[in-house]
């Protein structure tokens, strides 16, 4: 993966942030996208003092013309993104499908949906182009089956799945391959935005078991991206050891 250009969107925090670390570690050049401008210039110093290229994106993925600029503004050797990493993503409370807020889930749906399509629609074209590519999608073990406080998310990463498959389909006869990344609980800032800031309430969720991090999910995307070009993984569902599905987990006291 030395010398490889590696777009990751929702770099500022979590498992994006992770796949910056992961990457950058490996000799992977970088362009990184989040809102945090301050966040993400300093991930800029750090990876950039390893000795790779950092160039920063930020632009709010659900604002489709400034994507479009973004994209746009790229030049030269910054175009050829060898691997495109549809990371940006979050959930906003946990309400009933009958009682929660439409604009709420505008933006969940806006960021997981629309937005993963948009920048795989801006960006696969010059990978098909130059006859090589990666779309690695983070979706989630809540695009398996509904929870119970969950149906708009969980409804935002079944169709990250579909998306994810469609476009395995659309590409079959090319070199490019797709994958779909399902993680169960990873401890980070999801949480935290889920429940409106309550840290507590975050916390709450991991409490008795040993969660995911996003480093552990990072390891997961390198393995994907740098298999052999023959070796497409399609799908990896990954959660922690003591968590069985969505909704079945055990927990212990002393965690
Ligand atoms: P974090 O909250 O830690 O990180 C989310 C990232 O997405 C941040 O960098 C944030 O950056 C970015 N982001 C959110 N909205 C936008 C936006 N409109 N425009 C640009 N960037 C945006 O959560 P995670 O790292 O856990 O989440 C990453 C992905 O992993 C998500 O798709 C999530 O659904 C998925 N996932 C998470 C799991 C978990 O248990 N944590 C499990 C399964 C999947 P900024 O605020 O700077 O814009
Ligand atoms: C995040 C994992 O279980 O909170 O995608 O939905 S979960």
């Amino acid at each position: 993966m030395k010398g490889k250009l590696i777009f990751i969107t929702g770099a500022t925090s979590g498992i994006g942030e992770g796949c910056a670390r992961k990457f950058a570690a490996m000799g992977s050049n970088l362009i990184l996208n989040g809102r945090n401008t301050e966040k993400l210039e300093a991930l800029k110093e750090e990876l950039t003092a390893q000795g790779v290229e950092v160039l920063t994106l930020p632009f709010d993925v659900r604002d489709r013309e400034t994507m479009r600029q973004a994209v746009d503004s790229l030049e030269g050797k910054w175009r050829n993104i060898d691997v495109l990493i549809n990371n940006a993503g979050l959930v906003i409370g946990m309400d009933k499908e009958y009682e929660g807020s439409l604009n709420e889930w505008d933006i969940v749906i806006d960021t997981n949906i629309k937005a993963l399509l948009a920048m795989t629609r801006m960006i696969v074209p010059g990978m098909v182009e130059r006859g090589s590519g990666h779309i690695i999608n983070i979706g989630s073990i809540a695009g398996d089956a509904a929870y119970a406080g969950g149906s708009v998310y969980c409804a935002t990463k079944a169709a990250v799945k579909a998306l994810s498959d469609g476009l395995r389909i659309d590409l079959v006869d090319t070199p490019l391959r797709v994958t779909n990344i399902k993680p169960g609980m990873v401890e980070t800032n999801f949480s935290v935005v889920r429940f409106r800031g309550d840290k507590n309430k975050a916390d709450a969720v991991y409490e008795g078991l040993k969660p995911l991090t996003g480093d552990d999910i990072a390891d997961v995307v390198y393995y994907a991206a740098s298999a052999p070009a023959h070796i497409q993984i399609a799908e990896v569902l990954v959660m922690p050891t003591n968590q069985a599905t969505g909704t079945v987990c055990h927990r212990q006291k002393n965690i």
